[in-house]
């Protein structure tokens, strides 16, 4: 982090009146701890805050205090939301690196005139589109990257216990409860302080972990009793939901969080899969140990990406096709192993 960013982006808050937070499609824990706990810093830097997601976040983060100014798009506000961006002084936005991750709501990060800042922890950011970069690929989560800026501000004495709860659950979602991407000493010191400040790690992990729905446990056992493939060969595991599969356990957005994990905790496994049949595309999900870059097969083959050993895709052809494709790759896998 540069001094002289940091510095800017003090006088951009001391002399703005208006800030907007945004975050990528399909908000995941790290996205909402770390729009959450910004969205309370900038509050109580004075600054009018309003946040605004793409689409609706997963019911195991419906907890997490969320103040007053979050809105969910909807196509019938979009006037509104124009003007909010455009009156606004600050955009924020958070874990994503292309305004097109935000979906909905980039034609009003683009349109907008106000400073954009970004603070994201993916690989290439799109240096074009935003006015102040915070990136850092080593980095355990976004929500890391915030409390590390709100400490180079000196305002760590602003960030209460309600703000802590929000950065560790980004900081415990995006490594797995600490169990990938957990070798950077910081991300320990930051938990120090966050458990300093009396948040409860078991509490915790039990609202955002220990709260499946029945229909998402049994979705989970059908995955790894059906829907799980294993290519020893390849050291390879994939699951394949279709949509069918989903509307028999009335799928939920984020119920399928987590599934592609356990095809990794296979023995002698370094890669898993996951493709899921949605309406109009296939999500896949990948995983990957050391030095296999996922994210390279996503760039590569299906416009996708994210981080070395955790990266997305959508694919538009069929869902067999897709499956196919992707077969295709297994023998070259070697080339992915940097
Ligand atoms: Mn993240």
């Amino acid at each position: 982090m540069k001094n002289s960013d940091i510095k800017q982006l003090k006088n951009l808050l001391d002399s703005s009146q208006k800030a907007v937070i945004v975050t990528h499609h399909n908000p995941d824990g790290d996205a909402i701890g770390s729009v959450l706990a910004l969205y309370h810093y900038l509050v109580k830097k004075g600054l009018q805050t309003q946040i605004f997601i793409p689409n609706m976040y997963p019911d195991f983060l419906e907890w997490m205090h969320r103040g007053e100014n979050l809105k969910v798009y909807n196509e019938k506000d979009k006037e509104t939301i124009a003007n909010v961006f455009s009156d606004s002084d600050l955009i924020f936005c958070l874990d994503f690196n292309v305004p097109k991750r935000s979906h909905f709501l980039e034609q009003f990060i683009v349109n907008s005139s106000a400073y954009k800042i970004l603070i994201d922890h993916h690989i290439e950011p799109d240096i074009k589109s935003f006015n102040l970069i915070f990136s850092k690929i080593e980095t355990s989560s976004t929500a890391e990257l915030i409390f590390d800026i709100i400490d180079a501000c000196g305002d760590k004495n602003l960030i209460d216990k309600t703000m802590a709860e929000c950065l560790y659950v980004g900081m415990a979602t995006d490594t797995g409860s600490f169990s990938y991407n957990n070798n950077y000493v910081h991300t320990y010191e930051i938990l120090t302080h966050l458990f300093s400040l009396g948040i409860d790690g078991a509490k915790i992990q039990r609202l955002v972990y220990n709260n499946f729905t029945e229909n998402r446990m049994r979705l989970f056992g059908l995955c790894l009793n059906e829907k799980l493939h294993v290519l020893k060969d390849y050291k390879t595991a994939y699951i394949v939901l279709s949509l069918n599969d989903l509307k028999k356990y009335s799928y939920n957005s984020g119920d399928t969080e987590g599934i592609v994990n356990y095809a990794l905790s296979i023995k002698g496994i370094d890669m898993a899969a996951l493709f899921i049949e949605r309406k109009e595309l296939i999500r896949i999900s990948f995983r990957s140990y050391e030095d296999l870059s996922v994210n390279k097969i996503a760039s590569d083959f299906f416009e996708g990406g994210g981080h070395k050993n955790a990266a997305g895709a959508n694919s538009y052809e069929s869902l067999e096709a897709t499956v196919d494709k992707f077969l295709k790759i297994l023998p070259d896998l070697d080339k992915y192993r940097l």
